[in-house]
């Protein structure tokens, strides 16, 4: 331990509680190299003199702070990133020479982005929103930049509308708020003056949007690309990420709760999973199809507000990515981090989807006004991890700097050893897809159904689904303050699904039904149901990577509890002990139990499942905390499974809960451990 020492003598506070360095290379330094000397107090004219402008380490310090910031994305501000890996399966060589994926086995970096659009950098993680779902796979051949969403389809079909679009979702320009919500006028005035938005309002009412984690989410790539093979013979693609752990979503009363209890619930989970060992893990899935399959279509593959239905084209798994690392730094990965859909690699193609044009624009332009500098790919988190060469030079922050003299192609400097050429062998090229027509501003009359898969949407849903988004909307439109959006919200409804419409308008307290919206073709109510748009028809079959919360006492039974952490860690599954003091708690054994959070910082929002695993005196003191009470009422409310003692009746007792245990709350014993841990994979009880 060093000795406090006091800087150059001064008498000032704060010097007193700062260590001398212990070895050399600990010795504080400006940005230039100079050795500090004292980091605390400011060079001045006398003991309480004004400071002195020739104090550089105060105007270095000062200056750098000043200027910390850089301007954060537009949309997708709020996000957060990991490393990893994608390990491809091999079996798509055949139709793509993309290097990543020949060989089965073989593995690429990759670092990943998670996001929501709206809010600013520091909205809460469980706003109602789409998120950002972006991919950087640094291959041998350059990078390859997925930047998709967790919802595989979009608002608009032509990106000229991108702005309008998210003008729209953010603050209102004049009153600056609300923050990282859509439930507003202006989202919802754009939105029912837009046909085409309807298919993705349908996913992003849905809970889809409010996901119970990063880890369980799916990822789509929405456009259709194409994967070109090495006789150059091309096929259509869209590319799927399956969350291995399968896919979970919050209640929306529970998003509303999170976001206060812990507004950072997604990047901590993420965070905290990686640093456990518990590595979240996606499979990326391909539907490729060909030009015969587009053409016959009910829809415009172009077209980024329609999917295909996986039972129309399965999705065949290509290989699997696995989050293992979390960032150094935030800023210099997360932040820094420069995704461009125009990042595209030999084997993959672009097609001529509007929006996606738009975006292969657009990347590239935003990153020069975040980072400030053409050279942005120089930053490690955005170089390519394969050899580069070419014969861009100079701009702000150059840090790759070829030595010699050829900076110009065709050059004679054959003898120099930096003297890149492009390769019409191993070089991309693009496909050469026959293009004709007039130069005109049109949308294709293949784009104008905009409510038939909507419609399919909503009607492959679950009735619990279905209530869901009927209430999502409710929700939304009554933020909504001037009637005529609302109604002409309803009247779209009623071109995707009658008793939806009447619905909304019912709880909305509409006293008169509009008419539907005209539409330009007529929609088909008619296309078959698709399970794979269900999240509850495809349930995860484990609760490994959930968390259970705990809620302990002294003297509580501890036999009861080690069954029930073992049956735990079996499955793969997290826990934390929310108890009366933060120390934790000292069983009926008297062993001492480590807590992890105090009974008002630890909300069964946070969870999910939980456990009362208290005597009954430690039951009769929580019934006097009205955070115990809404720990046991919130997880009841939630539909979520509630493990018990018999000695926590007084709590149930005090919350009117005792007369309505029903199969979704299971007692624990000393050996149902293993009975609970099943009985809670199906994560909710959703008969209560
Ligand atoms: Fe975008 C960021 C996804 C349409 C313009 N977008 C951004 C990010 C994701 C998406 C995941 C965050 C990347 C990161 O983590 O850094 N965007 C999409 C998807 C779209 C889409 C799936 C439709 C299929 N975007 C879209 C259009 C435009 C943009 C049509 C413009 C014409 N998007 C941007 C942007 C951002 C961005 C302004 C903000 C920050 C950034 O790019 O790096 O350029």
């Amino acid at each position: 331990m060093a000795e406090s020492f006091k800087y150059g003598g001064n008498k000032g506070s704060g010097g007193e509680l700062h260590q001398k360095p212990e070895a050399d290379n600990q010795v504080m330094t400006t940005a230039q190299g100079c050795p500090v000397s004292d980091d605390q107090n400011s060079l001045k004219a006398g003991e309480r003199g004004p400071t002195l402008i020739e104090d550089h380490i105060l105007r270095e310090k000062l200056f750098h702070f000043d200027h910390e910031r850089i301007p954060e994305r537009v949309v997708h501000a709020r996000g957060y990133g990991a490393h990893g890996h994608f390990e491809s399966y091999g079996n798509v060589s055949e139709v793509t020479c993309a290097d990543l994926f020949q060989k089965k086995g073989q593995k690429t970096p990759v670092f990943v982005r998670f996001s929501t659009v709206a809010g600013n950098k520091g909205s809460p993680d469980l706003a109602r929103d789409v998120r950002g779902f972006a991919v950087k796979f640094y291959t041998n051949e350059g990078n390859w930049d997925l930047v998709g969403n967790n919802i595989p389809v979009f608002f608009i079909q032509d990106a000229i509308k991108f702005p309008d679009l998210i003008h729209s979702a953010k603050q209102e320009p004049d009153r600056g708020f609300p923050q990282a919500q859509t439930a507003h006028d202006n989202f919802w005035d754009f939105i029912s003056l837009t046909p085409e938005s309807m298919h993705m309002v349908m996913w992003a009412m849905s809970d889809r949007a409010i996901p119970r984690s990063l880890r369980f989410m799916e990822g789509f790539g929405v456009h259709t690309f194409k994967l070109v093979n090495a006789k150059g013979e091309e096929k259509f693609v869209k590319f799927h990420w399956k969350p291995k752990l399968g896919m979970q979503s919050v209640v929306w009363n529970e998003a509303l709760k999170i976001n206060g209890a812990d507004p950072d619930f997604h990047r901590r989970d993420l965070w905290n999973a990686i640093e456990a060992g518990d590595y979240p893990e996606w499979e990326l899935g391909v539907q490729i199809f060909d030009r015969e399959f587009a053409d016959k279509f009910a829809f415009d593959v172009l077209d980024a507000t329609k999917l295909i239905p996986e039972e129309e084209v399965p999705v065949k798994l290509i290989g699997k990515m696995v989050l293992d690392r979390v960032v150094d730094n935030f800023f210099a990965e997360t932040e820094q981090v420069a995704f461009c859909t125009q990042n595209i690699v030999p084997g993959i193609d672009f097609t001529e989807d509007p929006l996606l044009q738009g975006r292969n624009f657009s990347y590239l332009d935003t990153q020069l006004k975040r980072l400030g500098s053409p050279n942005f790919t120089h930053l490690p988190i955005n170089a390519p991890k394969c050899p580069f060469r070419h014969l861009q030079q100079d701009g702000h922050m150059a840090m790759h700097n070829p030595k010699g003299r050829v900076n110009y192609e065709p050059n004679s400097w054959q003898q120099d050893q930096y003297n890149p050429r492009a390769c019409p062998d191993t070089g991309f090229k693009s496909t050469a897809e026959p293009i004709s027509g007039s130069k005109l501003r049109y949308r294709s009359e293949t784009f104008a159904d905009h409510y038939s898969q909507a419609a399919q949407f909503y009607r492959s849903q679950t009735e619990i689904e279905q209530i869901h988004i009927q209430d999502a909307l409710t929700f939304e439109l009554s933020k909504v303050e001037t009637l005529a959006i609302r109604e002409r919200m309803v009247s779209h409804l009623l071109n995707i699904d009658k008793k939806l419409a009447h619905t909304v308008a019912e709880k909305l307290g509409l006293q008169e039904m509009p008419a539907a919206a005209e539409t330009a073709i007529k929609p088909n109510s008619k296309l078959n149901v698709s399970d794979a748009l269900s999240m509850l028809k495809n349930p995860p079959n484990t609760f490994k990577g959930r968390k259970l919360g705990i809620l302990a006492t002294d003297d509580m039974d501890e036999s009861i509890f080690n069954t029930l952490i073992q049956a735990l860690e079996k499955e793969g599954a997290m826990y934390e002990v929310i108890a009366p003091t933060v120390n934790g708690v000292k069983t009926d054994q008297g062993t001492h139990i480590k807590g992890d959070q105090l009974v008002n910082g630890g909300p069964s929002v946070l969870y999910d499942a939980v456990a009362i695993v208290v005597s009954e005196k430690g039951a009769e003191k929580l019934a006097d905390i009205p955070e115990a009470k809404d720990f046991l009422m919130d997880a009841f409310a939630h539909k979520k499974f509630i493990g018990y003692t018999q000695s926590a009746m007084p709590l149930f007792a005090e919350t009117n809960l005792k007369g309505k245990i029903d199969n979704g709350c299971i007692e624990l014993t000393s050996s149902n451990g293993k009975e609970f841990t099943k009985e809670v994979r199906a994560l909710r009880f959703w008969q209560r």
